[in-house]
């Protein structure tokens, strides 16, 4: 009897342990909170915060008292020759030559002797294909990635 008892005890685990195993996981399953587009607040979840280029301020947060007064300001960024719109610390936590606050990109603005040079050392060679496959998709893209491979080499 004992021995029934704890087959289907055992039974019983193992039915539970296989539906736990088939629940999927809720793909964007996070909360919402603030999130900053310059002074601009709205409420959304992380993942759109993030692919929007906001700013999240945490789940649970909301934009009452306007939590984005306080952020970075968003401003272009130069860094070697390329040139992004960023938050002044990500543009000089990462070595770039910040524009001024609600600055845009202008061709040619970001000057480097060596095309391609996103490290801004006057040389294109491996650190910059590095760099810009570090921050691929966010600072730079594939231009930027032709870019150096086609001027690597270039010293100054
Ligand atoms: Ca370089």
């Amino acid at each position: 009897m004992p021995m029934r008892r704890i087959g289907l005890l055992l039974a019983a685990i193992m039915a539970v342990v296989a539906q736990i195993a088939v629940t999927p996981a809720v793909a964007g399953d996070s909360a919402a909170g603030a999130c900053c587009h310059g002074d601009t607040c709205q409420v959304t979840s992380f993942d759109v915060c993030f692919i929007t280029g906001g700013v999240y301020q945490g789940d649970g947060t909301t934009c009452d008292g306007n939590p984005c007064d306080d952020v970075n300001p968003l401003g272009a960024c130069c860094v070697g020759a390329s040139c992004q719109v960023i938050e002044f610390d990500l543009c000089t936590s990462i070595g770039g030559d910040w524009q001024g606050e609600d600055t845009d990109c202008i061709d040619g603005q970001c000057q480097s002797s060596c095309p391609g040079d996103v490290t801004g050392d006057n040389m294109t060679n491996v650190d910059d294909i590095l760099e810009v496959i570090n921050n691929f998709g966010f600072l730079f893209d594939v231009d930027d990635l032709l870019l150096v491979i086609a001027n690597f080499g270039c010293v100054v």
